[in-house]
């Protein structure tokens, strides 16, 4: 069944709270105090069924100037507003204070009450009609139907509900998809029960059995129980909602706080936002210190107007609060006390510094292609964008693909990029392998790391790897175990060289599982570049590097492996004796020769003995 959260609004006196009654049945003042002074204080709940189109929540609204911060926190949560004029009064302060407020929430949808009608002649009605149209043109009422009514005749009663009922059918139902995220205007414990907390859930769905977070303070609760408009569900998704929650007390859940998913949202203390403010609100007030209305929690917040960009500021909170791109707030100043203006979140998590090159931070329109782009080569995870922009990880992964599909982000290693950053960066890695090759001609291949550092310092290791991936997708680059070189660069030696380099081979193979000492080789046989040659013979994989940091020919340690893997055939297991006597080798050499057959998962080291892992298929 439909549901529907109707605010009502106006001045003090006006018969909001009667008009509630006279529809409900239900005085919405609720404590004791209000009923005694007969003001609303607090927000008051009152429902009414319109069957079949479905049920209207009211939330009646103090109208007294002193209490605004309640009538704010209350119609953040509005679906729709019934704004209430008496007939016999006509426009007041607050009449005008709450449909700014209103319209600065950006609220679309409700209808205007001429309350008290039983009060005036009709030429009176007439005059205030004009008065209230006057008042409502170039706001989201300016075509809404204003009925006369008395709470107290109950003349004009019908019509009201006439138009609660087209209300009922032609607002759009609130996003049940989503983040949940429901702003707390209300909590009590309940006998019996616990913790209760009500107010509406803005979107996303809540289950009976879900974890939920309290936010900002991050305490974690499970949701026992839920209504919707007093009743049972086991599914909320939208509509004014009371939540029972296990495992929380009252005061860890207070007006203000917000409901969520765990991990789905992150508060903020600082926000890019587009403001406007109500007219005639001077200058020094908009710089002034100011309160924030967002949700149903207020705070202490100064504004910062950008110079550069009409219209756009920076909000600085002295509190964290949950805020979400596109979420809208109400700024009021605190002497004398005042709504001023207002506006709506861009950004709630806004880079401290401009971005190089000038891109604009996350435009309301783009807000995931403008993380990514300011994330730079660091990249950023969907997940992360998910908290950020108030949006859930499937959301953002679905638009992540779209925007990957027409080339502007890149996925890779769990992250997004910036296409251009990324281009950019293989740019980089190519323009670091040109200068490391002709700095040193005769190396074959650049460590990996070494070229991160130099070339892309922010990128990740992950990340590198697969930007080296697509490199040698492209037929840009070559791998050669950690390192890495152009596709194009051939070490290419002259006779000489390539004579001694030759020779100083030679005696590696020869020597076999008994290499030489590698520097006094390297000296007496490759003469002054000789260190560059063994590294040359390591880069192309002829001497290999065994844990120990000798030096070995590679055919004498691959026909070590054979051997190993063939003894499989005879044992599964081998000691260092049989190992040495399989090898041919001192002991001197066995040992560090078995750790790197165990680095290479040839063996594994059990106890005393080695298990040999990598056994040959055929014996
Ligand atoms: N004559 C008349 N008095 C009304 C009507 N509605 C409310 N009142 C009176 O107006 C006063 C203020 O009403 P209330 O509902 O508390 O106003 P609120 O401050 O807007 O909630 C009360 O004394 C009501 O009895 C009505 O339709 N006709
Ligand atoms: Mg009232």
């Amino acid at each position: 069944m439909r549901h529907l959260v109707v605010g009502t609004a106006g001045h003090i006196d006006h018969g909001k709270s009667a008009l509630v009654e006279a529809l409900t049945g239900v005085h919405p003042d609720r404590l004791a105090e209000e009923r005694r002074r007969g003001i609303t204080i607090e927000l008051g709940f009152a429902d009414l069924p319109l069957p079949p189109d479905g049920v209207v929540g009211f939330v009646d609204v103090p109208g007294h100037e002193r209490f605004v911060r309640h009538m704010v926190a209350g119609a953040s949560g509005f679906d729709a507003a019934m704004l209430v004029i008496a007939a016999d009064d006509g426009v007041k302060p607050q009449t005008r204070e709450h449909l700014a407020i209103l319209s600065l929430l950006g609220l679309a949808h409700g209808f205007v009450v001429l309350s008290k009608s039983d009060l005036v002649e009709a030429d009176l009605l007439d005059l205030v009609t004009l008065e209230a149209r006057e008042l409502l043109a170039g706001t989201f009422l300016e075509n809404a139907p204003v009925v006369p009514a008395s709470a107290r005749t109950g003349a004009g009663l019908n019509d009201v509900r006439e138009a609660l009922r087209a209300l009922l059918v032609s607002v759009p139902p609130r996003a049940a998809s989503g983040v949940p995220r429901l702003a707390i205007d209300r909590s009590f414990a309940m006998r019996g029960f616990g913790t209760v907390v009500t107010g509406t859930l803005a979107s996303g769905a809540l289950h009976v059995g879900d974890e939920v977070e309290i936010l900002p303070s991050g305490a974690r609760a499970r949701v026992r129980g839920l209504q919707v408009h007093k009743h049972p569900v086991e599914v909320a998704g939208g509509g004014r909602v009371a939540v029972n929650l296990q495992g929380l007390a009252v005061r860890q859940a207070p007006r203000g706080a917000t409901l969520t998913a765990p991990g789905a949202l992150r508060p903020t203390r600082r926000a890019r936002v587009r403001v406007s403010w109500l007219p005639g609100t001077p200058d020094p007030a908009r710089r002034g210190p100011v309160r924030l209305h967002h949700g149903t929690s207020e705070g202490d917040a100064r504004v910062r107007l950008l110079r550069d960009e009409p219209g756009i500021a920076e909000v600085r909170l002295s509190a964290p609060a949950v805020l979400v791109p596109g979420d809208r707030f109400v700024l009021r100043r605190p002497e004398p006390l005042d709504t001023i203006g207002g506006g709506i979140v861009l950004d709630a998590h806004p880079p401290r510094k401009k971005v190089a090159g000038g891109t604009r931070p996350a435009e309301e329109t783009d807000l995931v292609g403008a993380r990514v782009r300011r994330a730079g080569l660091a990249g950023i995870a969907a997940s992360a964008v998910a908290t950020e922009t108030g949006r859930t990880s499937d959301e953002i992964e679905a638009e992540a693909r779209h925007l990957a599909d027409r080339g502007v982000i890149v996925r890779a290693a769990g992250k997004l990029f910036d296409a251009a950053s990324w281009e950019d960066a293989g740019r980089a890695v190519e323009a670091e392998l040109a200068r490391r090759h002709s700095e040193e001609p005769l190396r074959a291949g650049i460590p990996r790391e070494a070229v991160r550092k130099a070339a892309v310092p922010t990128m990740g290791l992950e990340a590198f790897r697969a930007l080296l991936e697509t490199l040698v997708l492209r037929g840009a680059v070559r791998l050669a175990a950690d390192r890495v070189a152009a596709a194009g660069h051939e070490v290419v030696l002259d006779p000489k060289d390539a004579a001694r380099c030759d020779a100083l081979e030679g005696a590696f193979r020869r020597a076999g599982l008994d290499p030489p000492d590698a520097a006094s080789t390297a000296r007496e046989l490759g003469g002054a570049q000789g260190a560059r040659f063994l590294d040359l013979l390591v880069d192309r994989g002829r001497l290999v590097r065994i844990v120990d940091g000798r030096l070995f020919h590679a055919e004498a340690l691959e026909s070590l492996r054979g051997r190993v893997r063939a003894y499989a055939g005879t044992s599964s297991t081998m000691d260092v004796a049989t190992f040495k006597d399989l090898a041919g080798v001192t002991r001197r050499n066995a040992i560090p020769l078995l750790e790197q057959l165990d680095a290479e998962r040839v063996t594994r080291r059990v106890g005393n003995v080695r298990e040999i892992v990598a056994r040959d298929v055929t014996p």
